[in-house]
């Protein structure tokens, strides 16, 4: 896996050059086959990038900042631009442009592949762009859901036919659960904890991937979240984890304002031998399963 290096003239309307990467370096060739439009994906330049690649990964091994690996591209840039390549052509102009009509008539992209609405600089630009050929940020809804909101409206939130949701942020550098919300970079989960009389209720559940929570709300004022996360198992130790076990859980939170309306854990095994969904087991643990509080 390598990042290919391809200097792009087209938003540089000052004549130096500036860098972008691709995840593939078929990508170059495809649109060096696609459109001779291009004329700066030239060949001549492709060769040179492989070499810049290998330099590339030398410096991503050698963990230098990348900084440094771009300066010394823009240094080397002008000369790559030699060789033969012709940059005659209208998309190589930095007077051209084209209003947003015009990109929607053309499917928000070029014949040769170019994603007008990345050349323009349409994604995230504040208005939604929904004839871009990838998904424009600007188009997603408000998400309104807010974790420390939800922390401060339901910790502590009686679980009605279970006992009481206990939450706390766990920060993996101090290695605590506090109701400190860990500052940004601090790697953090957020820990669910169900406390019954009944031991068969009691749980314990962390969100690892906050970004998976889906969040929604309804014309009736309910707000729900929805989580799931897979994970290889590891109860019973031995076959589970040797033939490649999954478990799963997924969990569910009905509430309005400060009250939970459903609280539900539902955790299953997957097994690779028959390709099956199964209801979870853990020799540590005599959840019930699902854990469903309403
Ligand atoms: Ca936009």
């Amino acid at each position: 896996m390598y990042s290919p290096v391809i200097l792009d003239k087209r938003k540089n309307p000052a004549g130096g050059v500036l860098l972008q990467y691709c995840s593939d370096i078929r990508q170059i060739e495809n649109q060096i086959e696609a459109s001779q439009k291009w004329p700066f994906f030239c060949i001549s330049l492709l060769q040179d990038a492989e070499r810049f690649i290998n330099q590339i990964e030398r410096e991503q091994q050698m963990k230098k900042p990348m900084m440094t690996i771009m300066v010394s591209m823009l240094l080397l840039g002008p000369g790559l631009l030699t060789g033969g390549c012709d940059l005659a052509g209208d998309e190589t102009d930095p007077g051209f442009s084209m209003s947003k009509d015009e990109a929607r008539a053309m499917g928000g992209k070029a014949d040769s592949g170019i994603d007008w609405c990345e050349y323009f600089g349409w994604y995230g630009d504040g208005i939604c762009d929904e004839f871009c050929p990838l998904p424009d940020p600007d188009c997603e809804p408000e998400q309104s859901f807010n974790l420390t909101d939800f922390y401060q409206r339901l910790n502590q939130a009686v679980l009605p036919g279970c006992g009481t949701l206990t939450m706390c942020w766990y920060n993996s550098e101090t290695r605590e659960c506090t109701d400190e919300e860990p500052p940004e970079g601090i790697r953090r989960t957020i820990d669910f904890k169900v406390d019954s009389e009944e031991p068969a209720k009691r749980a314990y559940m962390a969100i690892n991937f906050e970004e998976n929570l889906v969040y929604e709300e309804f014309a009736d004022g309910l707000e729900q979240i929805k989580y799931e996360e897979t994970y290889p198992k590891s109860m019973p130790p031995g076959p589970a984890s040797e033939i490649g076990m999954l478990s799963r859980y997924q969990l569910t939170i009905d509430f309005r304002g400060d009250t939970i309306e459903r609280f539900e854990i539902y955790q299953e095994d997957y097994d690779p031998r028959s390709d099956t969904w199964s209801p979870w087991f853990d020799i540590r643990y005599n959840l019930e399963n699902p854990l469903i509080c309403e």
